[in-house]
């Protein structure tokens, strides 16, 4: 069958397109809900959150929930036994860190602080630099989005959750080392904040919904305007990443937008541009695809900004609305044909868009250990590795002491790291001390396999899980140690759906759940993050898991060839001799 043509802004109205768009475009800048076709039963948002609050209702409604995405906020039902959503229901908020997932040390202590009072004690930091808090009580939640915002002294920056879900901009992602890297010390974190405060969301009605006082005053003027956005948001999600000339953790290909800095001498005056990257699919839909970033050209950094605007512009306007599984850039991009959008640029939007050859794309970085930070300056800073980017206790006692007690502004690596930045060189051994007290994971402690691996978080809060991911990849991990395959040097990332948050295609070895029980296994991606890997086994039960893996592990150990990566053996290698490697047919 043909594919169907899309639903616009352009050519649509919102009765054509989805319920999603629907509720968005008749909830006058996040402020109503409103189920299409019963007008009778519009009503407040802030209805529902007062009523979650008094205990009148057990949590939000389906169409509230839709909304309330765009605030930073996920309705979940924990999810028990084989995945039945069974338990209470509870809020998942997720923490906007706009550039290079930095905090200062006192919004640290005051998320630290949130994860006793409202949330499940851990810190959980993402793939995207930002922070989420899990199993929050719909009672606790209104307070918790006003404790964030209100609590917490502003550093340049407020900590808010507007904005980290939902139809529009996220966290904009910055390498973490961008100004620490001794020997190239650049900016692009102050580029990322001027895109992510472009795009921030306008409307005011996260800040009267959850920040008005009894007299319902509010802390900013009354407007449903969005400039950018216009009422119904963009048609989908949209990521954009900066990274470094030495580090690509920021996974550049796998962003709507991804920007690599073009030196010249040791000044960055341009960026090269890379668009229509994204990973998510669904099984047996093959009209969802995996998809890298292409290059559209250079622009200079005093445009970049422009530029993304531009693209969102475009997407706003071109992307599709009625199938929200056809709604991403990355197929609006390849709709468009990147020559029309090239255009675009440059004639309706006025970019410098130069015709160019793309500076080589550096390793995906891996930030451990103790690093000195660019300047004159004895300063360190300390990556520590945090497996699946869950801070829990001891550590996050350990770690909240100096940072308090040295002032540490801290960061959140795209691998789910946390680094401490700026420690005085004659602190380091006491900071060493403090963590080994409480016995603080560190690289050194560690295999690296380990290092090297990570999962989303999947069951028992994601409602698209399909199989268990942060659950299961440390015993998987043990059980490969144990067999003496903690050395091998290879990525693995893991996820329980396609979705890919862990963003496993781009991986060395992916694995992602299928149906209740299974795997698909993916290898072959590079350490640059430039291929998306193929399918090795498509359905690789729970029980196979570590054989499979184990032989993976082995092959590249045993008949890699020396100094080639694993991930370009495992590209190399045919899938039929892989597999006889592996020893597993499945
Ligand atoms: Fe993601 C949805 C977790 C990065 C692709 N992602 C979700 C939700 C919110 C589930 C939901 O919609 O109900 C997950 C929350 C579960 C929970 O209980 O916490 C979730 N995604 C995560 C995080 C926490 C994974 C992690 O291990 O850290 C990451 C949060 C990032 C942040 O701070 O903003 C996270 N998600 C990603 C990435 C990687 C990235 O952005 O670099 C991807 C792949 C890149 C991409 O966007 O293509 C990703 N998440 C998705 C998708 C598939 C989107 C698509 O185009 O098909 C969904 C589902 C959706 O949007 O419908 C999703
Ligand atoms: Fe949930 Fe799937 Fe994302 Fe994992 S990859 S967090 S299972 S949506």
């Amino acid at each position: 069958m043909p594919p169907k043509p899309p639903v616009t802004l352009i050519d649509a109205d919102p009765s054509q397109m989805s319920k999603v768009e629907q509720l968005k475009s008749r909830s006058e800048g996040l402020f109503f809900v409103a189920p299409p076709g019963r007008d009778a039963d519009t009503h407040a948002f802030g209805d529902e959150l007062d009523a979650m609050t008094r205990g009148a209702a057990e949590t939000i409604g389906n169409e509230a929930k839709e909304l309330s995405k765009h605030f930073g906020i996920y309705k979940q039902q924990e999810r028990g036994e084989r995945g039945r959503k069974t338990g209470d229901y509870i809020f998942m908020v997720r923490v906007k860190l706009p550039a290079g997932g930095e905090l200062s040390p006192e919004q640290w202590v005051a998320l630290d602080g949130a994860a006793d009072r409202f949330a499940n004690q851990t810190l959980r930091l993402t793939t995207r630099q930002g922070i989420q808090l899990h199993y929050i009580p719909g009672r606790k939640l209104g307070a918790l989005i006003r404790y964030l915002n209100e609590e917490v002294p502003d550093r340049g920056y407020r900590l808010t959750t507007l904005g980290a879900c939902g139809d529009l901009n996220r966290n904009t992602m910055c390498s973490p080392i961008d100004d620490l890297d001794p020997e190239l010390p650049l900016c692009s974190r102050e580029l990322a904040h001027e895109i992510a405060r472009e795009l921030a969301p306008r409307t005011s009605s996260y800040f009267q919904i959850f920040l008005s006082d009894d007299e319902a005053r509010s802390v900013a003027p009354m407007t449903s305007e969005e400039p950018i956005y216009g009422t119904q948001y963009l048609p989908r999600k949209f990521k954009v990443g900066i990274a470094h000339p030495h580090d690509n953790s920021i996974d550049l290909l796998t962003q709507d937008v991804g920007l690599l800095p073009v030196l010249n001498g040791r000044e960055v005056e341009s960026y090269d541009l890379y668009t229509g990257g994204g990973l998510g699919i669904t099984h047996h839909q093959p009209q969802t695809k995996q998809l890298l970033g292409i290059y559209l050209g250079r622009i200079p950094r005093a445009q970049v900004t422009a530029t993304v605007r531009s693209i969102v512009t475009l997407q706003k306007e071109h992307g599709e609305r009625r199938d929200r599984r056809q709604a991403r850039w990355k197929y609006t991009l390849r709709r468009l044909g990147p020559d029309r959008v090239k255009e675009m640029l440059r004639s309706r939007f006025e970019i410098d868009l130069e015709e160019a050859t793309p500076g080589p794309i550096p390793p995906v970085c891996y930030h451990l250990g103790w690093n000195r930070e660019a300047g004159d300056g004895d300063r360190w800073w300390l990556g520590l590795p945090v497996e699946n980017g869950r801070m829990r206790q001891p550590a996050r006692r350990a770690v909240r002491e100096v940072v308090e007690e040295l002032g540490l502004g801290v960061r959140i690596t795209p691998n789910q790291d946390l680094l401490l930045c700026h420690v005085p060189g004659d602190r380091r051994a006491w900071v060493d001390e403090r963590l080994r007290q409480d016995g603080v994971a560190r690289e050194e402690t560690l295999s690296t396999l380990r290092t090297h691996s990570f999962a989303c978080p999947a069951k028992p809060t994601c409602g698209l899980a399909m199989t268990d991911a942060e659950n299961v990849l440390p015993r998987y991990l043990a059980e490969l140690e144990a067999q003496g395959l903690g050395d091998v040097d290879v990525i693995i990332r893991m996820a329980g759906c396609p979705n890919g948050c862990s963003r496993p295609p781009t991986a060395e070895i992916g694995i992602y759940g299928y149906g209740k029980n299974d795997h698909v296994i993916q290898v072959g991606g590079s350490r640059e993050g430039t291929r998306i890997g193929k399918v090795l086994y498509e359905r690789v039960p729970e029980e196979q898991m570590v054989p499979v893996l184990a032989g993976l592990l082995r092959a590249i150990r045993d008949h890699s060839p020396d100094a080639l990566p694993p991930g370009e053996f495992l590209h190399r290698t045919p899938g039929v001799e892989l597999k006889r490697l592996v020893g597993v047919e499945a």
